[in-house]
């Protein structure tokens, strides 16, 4: 079965759980969209949809689903999103997408929140997937090297780069640039999170922790649910 396969089956199956009435979190990303697909397919009455991303805005008006926003639905009922590597405890990482900083806003204003990934992306340690951390553009070569300090307190020695596409900076939804740090792992997610936090010109990073509360995995046997 291909990953997308499994992503489709996880996104199907999450779909099932928005109810009628439902103020629901739209993730981005490929696993996201299958969600919002099936969603949409639902035709479901009463629902208000918040995007964490243009992207995702875009395909959930083009199939319909009526569009809110965080000012407007500031307590959502549920979150579905994709993410980078689903660890222990559902500590993820996320934001090889782009739209971390909205994610973790709408996340963070979700009664609850569901996981929606590929067998892959479940990992017994996080870091193999480059970090992903949002900066302002304004000096942010000056913030990459904070950034490269405190990492060398984590013992992760390689520097994170600055994210690039054929057109040159990969900007987020919001105008900020994306730093990936090549951690290869990640022994201290909570620490990590904390420190980075502290550096000026960080605005976010794609430690996920103590967010999710329950993962749906698609994999080659169907749908598996992990708490
Ligand atoms: C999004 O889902 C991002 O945070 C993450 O990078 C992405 C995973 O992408 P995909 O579902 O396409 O594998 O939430």
């Amino acid at each position: 079965m291909s990953a997308d396969t499994q992503k489709r089956l996880a996104g199907e199956a999450a779909a099932l759980r928005v109810e009628a009435g439902m103020t629901v979190g739209l993730g981005t990303g490929s696993t996201a969209a299958w969600f919002v697909r099936a969603l949409a397919a639902r035709n479901l009455t009463g629902l208000r949809c918040v995007p964490t991303s243009e992207a995702t805005a875009e395909l959930a008006r083009e199939l319909g689903l009526p569009l809110s926003t965080l000012e407007d639905s500031p307590r959502i009922d549920l979150t579905v999103d994709g993410a980078d590597e689903v660890g222990p405890g559902l500590a993820l990482i996320k934001g090889g997408g782009a739209a971390l900083l909205r994610e973790k806003l709408v996340w963070e204003a979700s009664a609850r929140c569901l996981v929606i990934a590929d067998a892959a992306k479940v990992v017994q340690t996080l870091g193999a997937f480059a970090l992903p951390i949002e900066v302002v553009a304004f000096g942010h070569k000056t913030t990459a090297n904070r950034i490269a300090d405190v990492l060398i307190d984590h013992e992760i020695a390689m520097p994170a780069r600055v994210r690039t596409a054929d057109r040159g900076l990969v900007r987020t939804d919001g105008g900020n640039l994306i730093y990936d740090a090549k951690c290869g792992a990640v022994h201290d997610p909570a620490r990590l999170a904390d420190d980075l936090k502290l550096i000026t010109g960080v605005v976010e990073h794609g430690l996920f922790l103590d967010l999710a509360d329950e993962a749906i995995i698609g994999t080659d046997g169907g749908v598996e649910l992990l708490t």
